[in-house]
């Protein structure tokens, strides 16, 4: 970068943006959301909980583009409302905000007000409030006082809607109230049930509000649309990879070899195909940028980096909504959700026949025996196909959750059966082409730049993201 443009980016004043309102509403949950990080400040139900004004950083890439500032959440808005009254009453000449300025530099360290000054003080040090609710509590008379009190900092307000998962009624209510205010501005945002859009939003809101801050805040925008569709993808990318992985994988088979050197054979797979959903778990959650430790937390029905319904438990299948009529009897053959695959499938019986055929059908009936024993000779165990359905589904549904999942999200997210689950048209096809090609278990340059992986790769990418990102 050259000195001039290091000086103007120095010189350019980053947007401030204050996060207030009534304590316990989710101004640091908000903050953590948009920061993608759990690790901000103290997240806690119960008043209180954020004690200072701190303050972060969003960048486009390298660039800084505004402060975030938390601030303690107000609590007793009708003896500050009193206190501003009698300071504007003894002097009668002060302009609104500077009563808040007076109030702030003749509040003491000690004082029943301090947490309020410590608010007041950051109001009229930034260009725009947001200011959180909690949209289930209903519109009581303190929340108007907030709200007349930071009005007279003269800065614009973006009233910021939160815990509206499961409250519309409630959520109408507030917008009626504001209204009654002058108040049209106001955003939902979540901050646990997380769209990538409400956020988008809640940027454009801030740059009709603060022209002045319009091109960072667009460049903002850009960069994170752009960061969001590349984690999705790159979300959806690397559960496709586990699905051609396990679909590719296979254990050789032979009819003449014990029962017991079968059984190993299964049970090699069957701790492949664990291992694989567990190593996509984790990138899944590190793509996302949530950690062992905020799965222990969040209480994903995960343990030690392992789904807890294991997938060849009994009674995963079902619950997924599969049939497990049809595939009942391999299974019990060779081993729970492992397949035995016979002949013409295997790339070494298709290419025999694929020579016989080449010599003619008189060929084959001189030498049918001969195949129909080499054909038996490579046989070869994989992964059923429900097993790799219910791989497929839950993997889909987790990428959803993680896709919608504020980072102040506390609760489990619940990846179980559900009936929005999609698999992608074609999925036989699919799974076949798969089974054929065992190389392409690996990533390589052959694999990733043959069309036929391509369309597959871009079939089960598809639906993974559903037209979401
Ligand atoms: N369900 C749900 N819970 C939320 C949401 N936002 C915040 N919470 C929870 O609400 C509680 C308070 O969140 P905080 O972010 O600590 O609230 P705060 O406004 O910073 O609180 P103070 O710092 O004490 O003023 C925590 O238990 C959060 O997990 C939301 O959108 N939905
Ligand atoms: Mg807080």
């Amino acid at each position: 970068m050259n000195s001039n443009a290091t000086s103007s980016a120095e010189n350019r004043r980053l947007l401030n943006v204050a996060v207030v309102g009534h304590t316990n509403t989710g101004k640091t949950s908000l903050i953590r959301t948009m920061l993608r990080s759990t690790e901000f400040g103290a997240i806690e139900d119960g008043a209180g909980t954020t004690r200072h004004v701190e303050q972060a950083t969003i960048s486009a890439g390298d660039e800084p583009i505004l402060y975030l500032h938390d601030t303690p959440g107000l609590e007793d808005s009708n003896a500050l409302y009193l206190h501003l009254q009698n300071i504007s009453k003894s002097s009668k000449s002060l302009s609104a905000s500077a009563v808040l300025a007076e109030f702030v530099a003749s509040t003491p360290v000690d004082d029943l007000l301090e947490q309020e000054a410590k608010v007041i003080r950051q109001v009229l040090r930034s260009d725009i409030l947001l200011y959180i609710i909690d949209v289930r509590e209903p519109v009581l008379e303190k929340y108007r006082y907030e709200l007349e009190i930071l009005s007279k900092a003269s800065k614009p307000i973006i009233p910021v809607f939160n815990f509206i998962a499961d409250h519309q009624q409630e959520l109408t209510r507030w917008r009626e109230q504001l209204a009654a205010f002058n108040i049209h501005t106001a955003l939902e945002f979540d901050t646990v049930a997380f769209t990538f859009e409400a956020e988008k939003r809640l940027y454009q809101k801030m740059q009709t509000l603060v022209e002045s801050h319009y091109q960072p805040l667009q460049k903002l925008i850009d960069y994170r649309a752009d960061v969001w569709k590349q984690l999705c993808l790159s979300g959806a990318k690397r559960v496709a990879e586990l699905i051609v992985s396990v679909a590719c994988h296979r254990e050789s088979k032979n009819s003449n070899l014990e029962k017991v050197t079968n059984a190993l054979a299964a049970n090699r797979i069957q701790e492949f195909v664990r291992k694989a959903e567990q190593h996509c778990l984790n990138d899944l959650l590190s793509i996302f940028n949530f950690s062992e430790k905020d799965v222990a937390i969040q209480k994903i029905p995960v343990s030690n980096g392992q789904w807890q319904l294991d997938i060849f438990a009994p009674g995963i299948i079902k619950a997924y909504g599969l049939d497990i009529g049809s595939n009942a009897a391999k299974g019990a053959a060779a081993g729970a959700g492992i397949d035995l695959m016979v002949g013409g499938l295997s790339l070494g019986a298709a290419s025999a026949l694929g020579a016989i055929a080449g010599a003619g059908w008189s060929t084959f009936r001189r030498y049918g025996k001969e195949i129909k024993a080499a054909v038996q000779g490579t046989q070869w165990l994989c992964a059923d196909e429900n097993t790799l359905q219910v791989l497929y589904l839950r993997q889909q549904e987790l990428l959803e959750k993680l896709m919608h999942r504020g980072h102040a999200a506390v609760h489990a997210v619940e990846v179980a059966a559900s009936d929005k689950g999609k698999l992608p048209d074609k999925w036989v096809e699919i799974i076949t082409i798969l089974r054929q090609n065992p190389v392409w278990q690996e990533s390589s340059v052959s694999r990733n730049n043959n069309k036929q992986y391509q369309e597959i790769e871009a079939r089960l990418v598809d639906t993974l993201l559903g037209g979401d990102n």
